[in-house]
């Protein structure tokens, strides 16, 4: 029990600190809007219940809804049609070691703020492991852009062809999974793919290529910012929805304090 209760005692006097990478549910979150031809992902809602009042005189409550794809939320390899045949590929077959693990963040934000069709590249990524080291096997990849902190219609940036946001190329995402075999890639933006992902081949390569391979996706991540480059361990426990395809979650990073 030592390592846990060690855990336990490093949480408690801030050795080790925790990041919230999670926005809040809230109606005005974006959601990603698809070509007007496609189905579309719903908004998060929320309708009061009882509230101490009639209908409840003790007690308050809200029914919510959303779709497995709001928010802060986790992507299951069944949510693409190359992870259709993916063994445990939905939510709740997913082994939950997957939940806890290690996380790097790749620091984009000045390419991102530069140009919102930022492109992650291999060469980007080899420039990071020329820094910090090679990306560690299974790992979670996060692509920081600091695309979190838009506001309103910055953060789709809809354009008269769709929406623009940065993202990982083919290469890129290939490379991750074939040279790195990480666990999952996550993105601060509405998808892991970039807003105009749908134009490369194969359409949307990070949905493909992770999805294809055993991979899991986070997307609207928060505050990744507060992350170290390496070193930080992410939880990300998505719900335990029947064949889900996906799940809003709470995003946890544990990250040690360098005295
Ligand atoms: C459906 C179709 C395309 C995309 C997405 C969903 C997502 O980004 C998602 O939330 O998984 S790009
Ligand atoms: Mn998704």
């Amino acid at each position: 029990m030592t390592q846990l209760a060690d855990l336990a005692q490093a949480l408690a006097s801030g050795a080790i600190r925790m990041v919230d990478l999670t926005h809040r549910l809230d109606p005005d979150f974006p959601v990603i809007i698809l070509p007007p031809e496609f189905g579309q992902c719903a908004r998060f809602r929320m309708e009061e219940v009882s509230a101490y009042d009639h209908r409840g005189p003790a007690w308050k409550w809200h029914n919510i809804s959303m779709s497995e794809h709001t928010g802060t939320h986790f992507d299951a390899p069944s949510h693409w049609i190359s992870g259709r045949d993916v063994a445990h590929g939905a939510v709740d077959e997913i082994p939950l070691q997957a939940f806890v693990g290690p996380v790097v963040v790749i620091d984009c934000s000045e390419g991102a703020a530069a140009d919102d069709d930022f492109e992650l590249t291999v060469a980007e990524i080899q420039s990071w492991e020329a820094e910090h080291g090679p990306i560690p096997e299974d790992a979670w990849v996060l692509m920081r852009t600091d695309w979190s902190k838009r506001r309103g219609a910055a953060y789709l940036n809809m354009q008269d062809d769709g929406p623009h946001s940065p993202g990982p190329d083919p290469e890129a995402m290939r490379y991750l999974v074939e040279h790195r075999n990480i666990r999952g890639f996550g993105t601060e933006t509405v998808g892991t793919d970039a807003g105009q992902g749908m134009h490369y081949v194969p359409p949307y390569p990070a949905h493909f290529i992770l999805h294809g391979a055993g991979k899991y996706g986070l997307q609207c991540l928060n505050n990744l910012d507060q992350l170290p480059a390496t070193g930080a361990m992410l939880i990300a426990a998505p719900l335990k929805i029947k064949g889900g395809t996906g799940s809003p979650l709470r995003v946890l990073a544990l990250v040690e304090e360098t005295a």
